[in-house]
């Protein structure tokens, strides 16, 4: 038998779990995962390899209906994970009922690549009331298997690897075989300052923030970043920053833990707030931040 390799892209509405199965099946802690919806907003990959395969995962943003330009290049980002999959391994939960974008399963079943539906937070119900849940996906999407799963306690995530490497083509490696991710390291260092952000700010605080990475400068004995947090309005700044300044203070001290542990070295992390009032609807802006073509 050759070599496997290709892509599986992982989709579904927000908050599934979709990030918390990749980091399980990449067995590493890639994209952020809060219990807010729209937390990944970028198409992010995890590779695993072993001698005979090469799998490229694909986490993406939940899918929904957008409402500015920001969540059109998030969509952008589940659009062309929607064509370039070998394999769909497609996200649920226990408790949704109705997708908010429920086109997406039309498109799903017009393309050609086998789907694996998971229906996540298996430890959260009673594996009885499962039954009647696996009927109706299987309605929904006809041809595809079903299995419930909880990627948070690692229970049937074996299972989904057997389905994928029964199912990979036969080719060679597209990445790097030593290859994790398809992103920079200063991609994950802003997600781990934007985690913080969803953590611990409510309402639209978490919505209303980007991230820039403006500065990393690797010096011998200490990294030192320079991360500009963009909020939309003054008020925003204001809530950040928090009362004697306590609030930016956490994030910051939290992140700088994080990101000295992904990169196993000393951090100096400055995080100054910058008011860039409409950037999530300013075309130019989001090129900058990575959206869109
Ligand atoms: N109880 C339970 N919670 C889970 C499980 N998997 C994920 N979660 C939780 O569900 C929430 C959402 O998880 P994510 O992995 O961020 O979900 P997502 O689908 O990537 O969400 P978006 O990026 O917003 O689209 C988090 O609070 C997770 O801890 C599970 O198996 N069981
Ligand atoms: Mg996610």
């Amino acid at each position: 038998m050759g070599h496997k390799s290709g892509f599986v892209n992982i989709i579904g509405s927000p908050n599934v779990g979709k990030s918390t199965l990749m980091n399980q099946l990449v067995g590493e802690r890639l994209s952020i995962i809060t219990s807010k919806a729209q937390t990944t907003r970028h198409r992010i990959m995890g590779i695993v390899n072993d001698k005979d395969h090469q799998i490229c995962f694909s986490d993406t943003p939940g899918v929904l209906i957008p409402s500015y330009k920001l969540q059109e290049g998030m969509m952008q980002f589940v659009e062309t994970a929607l064509q370039d999959a070998d394999l769909f391994l497609f996200v649920t939960d226990f408790f949704e009922e109705e997708m908010n974008d429920p086109e997406i399963l039309g498109r799903l079943i017009k393309t050609n690549a086998p789907i694996l539906v998971l229906i996540n937070k298996l430890d959260l119900v009673d594996e009885s009331r499962m039954e009647a849940k696996i009927e109706s996906w299987s309605k929904k999407l006809p041809g595809a298997s079903v299995l419930p799963i909880s990627a948070m306690h690692n229970v049937n995530v074996n299972f989904v690897m057997d389905w994928i490497k029964a199912r990979l083509p036969e080719g060679p490696a597209y990445y790097d075989k030593e290859a994790l991710t398809d992103k920079p390291e200063r991609f994950f260092v802003s997600e781990i300052i934007r985690e913080k952000i969803l953590k611990h700010y409510k309402k639209e605080v978490p919505y209303s923030v980007e991230i820039e990475v403006e500065e990393f400068f690797e010096e011998e004995e200490i990294i030192r970043i320079r991360a500009v947090i963009y909020v939309l309005r003054e008020s925003q700044k204001g809530i950040l920053i928090g009362h004697k300044g306590l609030g930016l203070k956490r994030i910051g001290t939290e992140a700088r833990k994080d990101i000295e542990q992904m990169l196993d070295k000393k951090v100096f992390l400055a995080t100054p707030i910058k008011v860039k009032k409409n950037w999530r609807d300013d075309d130019r802006q989001l090129k900058k931040f990575g959206y869109g073509s």
